[in-house]
């Protein structure tokens, strides 16, 4: 499999996910070394066509948070209308320090950005689908209008809103590439062997190296 890219291609667009203060080292939902994906894709960012970066931004109160089930901890999985949830600290709540971009990442060279799980009652992991996997957030239409085909996938966590972009963007027909160097997991329970294993099943490309 060819692993030969070229960001500056115009068909091809760098998806930044989730790279917010509460995925990083001292945040609400902090995965280790979240921080350490900033560098690599403002490398990326510096030579990329098409720049989207997606923000999680979840109200108060969110359903995705553990504190709003009674009895509910952090990390347990509950069974909601669109299958299972797993339930989570309180984490980027719109507006807070948390939720805001990490203040490193070159955010102002995006050209859009995807705000996601805003509805109180649907997670969403991916940056093209709810949760529920019907609501869309209209990222395909912004990338068909523009002719792009290919997609670079980098940020947080890449078992969790990577991957799931990743597999829905596979499933919409984009030829989808991580690099795995300019991602960090929050592996939960073989989160991240399974991930790995289902995005490499799809005919995604998993980089090991930076591009
Ligand atoms: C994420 C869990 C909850 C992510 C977002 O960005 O991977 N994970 N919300
Ligand atoms: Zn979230």
């Amino acid at each position: 499999m060819t692993s030969k890219l070229d960001l500056t291609a115009d068909n091809t667009a760098l998806l930044i996910i989730d790279v917010q203060n509460d995925f990083c080292p001292g945040g609400q939902l902090a995965v280790q070394d979240g921080d350490q994906v900033v560098a690599p894709i403002n490398l990326m960012i510096t030579s990329a066509a098409h720049i989207v970066a997606t923000q999680d931004w979840h109200p108060d109160g969110h359903a995705s948070f553990a504190t709003s089930h009674e009895g509910r901890r952090p990390f347990d999985a509950i069974e909601v209308s669109y299958g299972m949830q797993t339930l989570w600290p309180d984490h980027c709540v719109q507006g807070s320090a948390g939720a805001a971009f990490h203040p490193e990442l070159q955010i102002d060279a995006a050209h859009m950005i995807v705000r996601k799980g805003f509805r109180s009652a649907i997670d969403s992991y991916s940056a093209f689908f709810e949760n529920d996997q019907t609501t869309v957030t209209g990222l395909h239409g912004y990338l068909q209008s523009r002719s792009v085909g290919q997609l670079v996938l980098a940020g947080l966590a890449t078992d969790y809103c990577v991957a799931y972009s990743a597999l829905d963007a596979a499933r919409l027909g984009y030829d989808v590439h991580v690099v795995l160097p300019a991602c960090r997991a929050i592996d939960l329970d073989g989160s991240m062997a399974a991930a790995a294993q289902q995005m490499s099943a799809a005919g995604i490309t998993l980089h090991q190296t930076l591009l």
